[in-house]
């Protein structure tokens, strides 16, 4: 592992300063009084099951988000403040790999393995069902939070987490110069009141740091960053959205182990009463449920793994029913139309897939694609045969836009080819073709064996295709498009993530039905790697 000493610096220096004037002020004047509030008539006291449910359902999912959340993140082991992640520019490396220059290393090759205890369902490479239970998780964690918040103020349990004065600042730091210092300040009982820092970190933590991962969490769409520019722009660009949603992870792993270690020092038995049956007294039924509460978290993250390993089709298809529609509703509508200036193009731009190693491919360029004709198939009036001097005779639009990969990286090129609305209405689809397919002449790649199961492709719905940024593209940053990025023609679909975006494009089919083609789920990355169909995050 690797971290950039600048970022170290800005991360611990804060807390290192913490820690040291804390001390200071024990040594010099020794420790601050810390008011303590006394159990009284006023204010909430206790917690319902309402309150006690919700916490521990928000648990339950947390452990999900965080472990589904690392395994996506080791597949692109790398953190970046800058957009166009350039090897040698991250400031988090989670790999001991330097991306070599001699020859060519794909996103794919860069991957890594994560044990199955820190990573959900672990091992190397399996983003998709990683996402499928990323996503699962964060809806439940998402509408639980919300009901959270909502019976928080309906009642009056908001008093407990919303500070009413100024005064908490000195009296947190207070309690802090106590713990910093390894002392144990009064506690209240916290069946009726939080102390200070208390009530602050928890505020934090619900008002602050949730809402930071669900906004940061969608920095990372390109259906929403490729329609509203200005949205990686909050955090900076795509990447420190990226990075910040980590560090809100770390922050809230942090939190937990904090939190658990109080509750645990400062009275186990009565605050494991109070939160998991709502009792004040000193029985250990809270601490007998509470186990049976983390066995059952335990064992819906093994059902979890082996669900995601032996029926992998179930679960990719259960996140068809219950994510895809909400992905379609948020996010698939977004018209992706932001531009980006020529500087901004990204001085590197990583690769993924392996080139075509089919004679006809390596025929044709190398007479540089002078007789390649691009078919075009199936559910239309007029099927056409199209080289590439034809491509260039029907129109061409470039775009200078920012691509993202489903493994985490982004960088920004300048494409320019035929928009393929301008060939949809050329070969006039008949009203049953539904969707239409990019073949390639690449084979896809069994990541781990190296072994293939057939040509590479994807597929698009018709209102994806006909989107103003869904191009045929023929070139890249100005120039004829490189062989390692699709050559002779690639497609360009920026509401999409990268693994939509076939490359090395041998023909096209309109199809009424996804069933029609290879495994039946839109793609090779869809058909053998569980990827979720519609990719708009
Ligand atoms: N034929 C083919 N097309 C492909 C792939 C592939 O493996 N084979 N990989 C996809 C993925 S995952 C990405 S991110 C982009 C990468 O495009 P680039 O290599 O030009 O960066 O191509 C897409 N198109
Ligand atoms: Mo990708």
């Amino acid at each position: 592992m690797y971290i950039q000493r600048k970022t170290l610096l800005f991360l611990a220096l804060p807390l290192a300063l913490a820690v040291a004037a804390a001390y200071a002020q024990w040594i010099l004047f020794g420790l601050p009084p810390v008011p303590v509030l006394e159990a009284s008539g006023s204010g909430p006291s206790g917690f319902p099951a309402w309150l006690r449910i919700t916490h521990y359902v928000n648990l339950l999912f947390l452990v999900l988000l965080v472990r589904s959340g690392l395994q996506v993140l080791m597949d692109h082991p790398r953190l970046y403040w800058n957009v166009h992640c350039t090897p040698g520019t991250e400031w988090l490396r989670l790999t001991p790999i330097e991306v070599p220059h001699d020859r060519v290393w794909t996103s794919k090759d860069d991957s890594r393995y994560l044990s199955p205890w820190l990573g959900l369902p672990g091992f190397r490479h399996t983003i998709g069902m990683a996402r499928h239970w990323h996503f699962l998780s964060v809806l439940f964690w998402v509408g639980n939070g919300l009901l959270f918040v909502a019976l928080l103020f309906a009642t009056d349990q908001w008093q407990r987490l919303v500070p009413n004065s100024w005064q908490i600042i000195p009296d947190a730091w207070a309690v802090w110069v106590h713990y910093a210092t390894l002392h144990l300040p009064p506690e209240p009982n916290g069946f009726y009141h939080y102390n200070a820092l208390q009530q602050l970190t928890y505020f934090g933590v619900v008002f602050i740091l949730a809402p930071l991962a669900i906004l940061t969490g969608p920095s990372m769409s390109p259906a929403l960053t490729n329609r509203f520019r200005w949205y990686p722009k909050l955090p900076g660009n795509r990447q420190i959205g990226r990075s910040l949603h980590f560090l809100v992870m770390s922050a809230f792993v942090l939190f937990v182990i904090g939190h658990v270690a109080m509750v645990a020092i400062t009275g186990f038995v009565q605050n494991m009463n109070h939160i998991v049956v709502g009792t004040d007294d000193t029985s250990l039924s809270g601490i007998y449920l509470g186990l049976v509460g983390l066995g059952v978290i335990l064992v819906v993250n093994v059902l979890a793994h082996r669900l995601a390993w032996r029926q992998p089709r179930f679960v990719q298809h259960v996140a068809k029913a219950i994510v895809t529609p909400v992905m379609w509703l948020l996010l698939n509508r977004s018209v992706p139309v932001a531009e980006f200036p020529g500087e901004d193009i990204s001085p590197f731009f990583w690769a993924n897939g392996k080139l075509p190693t089919s004679e006809e491919w390596k025929a044709l360029a190398d007479d540089d694609f002078k007789d390649y004709r691009l078919k075009v198939y199936g559910l239309v009036e007029s099927p056409v045969e199209l080289s590439l001097d034809d491509l260039r005779a029907l129109g061409k639009q470039t775009q200078t836009t920012l691509h993202h990969c489903i493994q985490g990286w982004s960088g920004i090129a300048e494409w320019g080819g035929l928009p393929l609305e301008v060939l949809i209405k050329l070969v006039r689809p008949q009203p049953t073709a539904q969707r239409v397919v990019f073949h390639s002449f690449g084979d896809g790649v069994e990541f781990s064996t190296g072994e293939s199961n057939g040509r590479y492709y994807d597929s698009l719905p018709m209102a994806n295709a006909m989107q103003p940024q869904s191009l045929l593209a023929y070139e890249m940053n100005g120039e004829t498009l490189p062989h390692l990025n699709g050559a002779p023609l690639r497609l360009r679909v920026e509401n999409q993530l990268g693994f939509k975006m076939v490359k090395w494009i041998e023909s096209i089919e309109f199809v009424a039905d996804l069933q029609d083609v290879g495994e039946g789920e839109g793609g090779y990355a869809e058909d053998y790697e569980y990827f979720g169909e519609l990719a708009n995050i």
